[in-house]
């Protein structure tokens, strides 16, 4: 064992592994790869973890083929993934209560004495490191190692950042091949600038799932660019590049003046017309942000997460950190999502997670097939009726369960889907499940007004996280599970962004699950008329309606765009249903929201204003009309 030093966290380390006696876990070809590198601090970490987590043996995986090959099989051979019937599929399982993130368990770690926000998790530091470098000593005990290069971005980009991945997960290293462009290469010459991430599933039981849940713990140091995560399998939780490195690009992002947002990237194609306008938009997790990316006759750039930045022609770029998906399949269907469902469907490299495994077939919920009555799923043999412990009926696939894909595998892959420079971003679009008060899609009155409707959304909870679903919660900019700085200084470069632009992004805001009378006033596919409509008014075709909450859809628009696109006849009845402004609710919420902010500090002036402005518009139209509820035909249309 080489000389023990102290790390910035006080503890103690191995230095010299790597050329000391326990060089026999890692072969010479391994260490080559490494050494190859030339990075002290790259050697330091992962000899500090060898130390630590005690591997059995250590593999380094570079961007060759050979490498990632070895990974796949890897995951095969460790049974954490098994083949399904079609060429390149697999399908894995997480343990019955890691099937989603655990917010709980999620901490940002901070000096003692530094508070951030009411909103965001944090533990004190010190503390913090003690408690998971605790749970990660010896973790890896006859497990192998696997060192992965990542690409947090397109290669060669401005944009990106490198990102190393220590997990004794293969299911975590074959989702990251997937998921992220390789980044052994961009290692060379990076110096000190990249994000970390160790990652161990603990002690596995028969299996092959995390054995002690309750000690699952995910902690975020920004103070070294890493994160600790532990005893758990759900790519949410595991994967370092997803996630993790989201609160450490967000933290980035707000030191450096540019953004990076849970958001999709997609270019919307209107027929007939021979131009593509890029929007990013932001949905909380199992509110549609998916099957936004992926409505028909568009082209996808992402469906989770874009770092922004702004170009020197004064406009918004943005690229996709990822290259892959890892989407919800419930309720991927042929109607709905055409797309997905064929490439779930035929040959191609793809993991399942937490569907039902009958016979090498896969079947997940509400998939526009019937299905079978017994097989393997998320709690180990399946039979209809099969109950938890708490006497809960368990689903034949999991609410949460999954998919795994890389986008240029899909047919309608966006041509600068791995551009280094990104796309000019025309729009951006928020979004939430709300039942009751907003309309389907409305376009924000200024970029100051829009931040504050990002900032706004409400959302009722899903199956994505842990705990209660339906519960409304707020999410500012769907951005909160994720957000390490306070909230007053992330809405400050949200504006400051925006005002540093010629042209910022236009904002609007939709909501997909209006409901009345306990029915959902749209379809699924008329997501495509909201976009292709806010696609025209970035390019003037449309005038609106100017209302207390920003510009509506006129009739007439609608009229025609649901004939074109859905060949539906939209009724005025259906427009005044959809489009009333329901000015109690939305007081309401602004209140709600309101209050919750109110507990916030270093909250921009500015951006306070809206509140303030928006309440005074509501309740002057709430008086002016004397009711609740008022048409949209009632308001006067305008040219903007
Ligand atoms: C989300 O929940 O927002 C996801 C999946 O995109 S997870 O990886 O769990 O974050
Ligand atoms: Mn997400």
């Amino acid at each position: 064992m080489g000389v023990l030093v102290k790390d910035t966290a006080g503890y103690e380390t191995g230095r010299g592994i790597l050329s000391g006696c326990e060089q026999k876990i890692m072969n010479e070809t391994n260490l080559k790869k490494i050494k190859a590198l030339n990075n002290p601090k790259i050697l330091e970490i992962i000899e500090k973890f060898i130390d630590h987590c005690k591997p059995g043996k250590v593999t380094v995986i570079t961007d060759s083929q050979e490498d990632i090959e070895y990974v796949r099989e890897l995951s095969l051979k460790n049974n954490e993934e098994q083949r399904l019937a079609m060429q390149g599929h697999t399908i894995h399982f997480d343990g019955i209560r890691d099937q989603a993130r655990d917010k709980a368990n999620t901490k940002v770690l901070l000096p003692a004495g530094v508070k951030i926000s009411s909103f965001i998790n944090s533990k004190d530091r010190e503390a913090g490191l003690n408690e998971v470098l605790g749970f990660l000593a010896g973790s890896m005990q006859g497990k192998e190692l696997l060192i992965c290069f990542f690409c947090l971005g397109p290669n060669n980009s401005k944009f990106s950042i490198p990102a190393l991945q220590l997990t004794d997960s293969a299911y975590v290293a074959h989702s990251e091949t997937i998921l992220y462009r390789p980044g052994y290469e961009e290692f060379k010459g990076c110096g000190d600038d990249f994000f970390y991430f160790v990652h161990s599933a603990g002690e596995l039981d028969a299996r092959c799932n995390t054995a002690n849940i309750d000690n699952r713990r995910v902690y975020i140091d920004l103070q070294e660019n890493r994160v600790f995560t532990v005893n758990n399998q759900y790519a949410g939780n595991s994967v370092g590049l997803k996630k993790l490195a989201l609160r450490l690009a967000i933290n980035k992002a707000n030191r450096e003046g540019w953004l990076c947002e849970h958001m999709f990237i997609l270019g919307a194609r209107p027929e007939g017309k021979d131009r593509v306008t890029y929007f990013t938009g932001a949905y909380p997790s199992a509110c549609g942000k998916t099957s936004t990316a992926m409505i028909s006759g568009q082209s996808i750039i992402g469906d989770d997460i874009a770092y922004i930045r702004a170009g020197e022609d004064g406009r918004a770029y943005a690229v996709n950190v990822e290259q892959g998906i890892f989407g919800i399949i419930t309720d991927v269907n042929p109607e709905d999502d055409p797309v997905i469902y064929k490439a779930l469907t035929t040959p191609r490299e793809l993991i399942f997670s937490n569907v039902l495994n009958v016979d090498g077939v896969p079947y997940w919920l509400n998939m526009g097939k019937e299905i079978p009555p017994a097989g393997i799923n998320f709690s180990g043999e399946w039979f209809e009726g099969k109950k938890d412990q708490q006497g809960n009926p368990i689903d034949p696939a999991h609410k949460n369960a999954r998919y795994t894909i890389r986008i240029s595998e899909l047919g309608n892959a966006d041509e600068r889907l791995n551009h280094p420079d990104g796309v000019p971003v025309s729009g951006f679009i928020y979004g939430g499940r709300d039942s009751d008060t907003n309309v389907p899609v409305f376009e924000a009155l200024s970029w100051t007004h829009g931040v504050y409707v990002g900032a706004a959304i409400e959302s009722e909870t899903t199956a994505a996280t842990l705990g209660k679903a339906g519960v409304r919660k707020h999410n500012p900019m769907a951005n909160l599970d994720f957000l390490v700085v306070p909230l007053g200084q992330y809405i400050k470069s949200q504006l400051d962004f925006g005002n540093r632009l010629n042209t910022p992004p236009k904002i609007f805001h939709t909501n997909y699950f209006l409901k009345e009378d306990g029915k959902f006033l749209n379809s699924k596919l008329d997501k495509k008329v909201w976009l292709l409509w806010a696609e025209g008014r970035i390019h003037n075709e449309y005038g609106a309606i100017k209302t207390p909450i920003g510009f509506i859809p006129k009739f007439e628009d609608l009229k025609q765009l649901f004939r074109q696109i859905l060949a539906e006849d939209y009724t005025k009845a259906d427009y005044e249903t959809q489009f009333k402004l329901r000015t109690k609710k939305l007081l309401e919420k602004l209140e709600r929201v309101e209050k919750l902010f109110a507990e916030e500090e270093q909250l921009p002036a500015g951006f306070m204003e809206q509140f303030e402005q928006e309440k005074q518009r509501l309740t002057e139209t709430l008086q002016g009309f004397g009711r609740d509820c008022i048409s949209p035909f009632e308001f006067p249309p305008v040219t903007v």
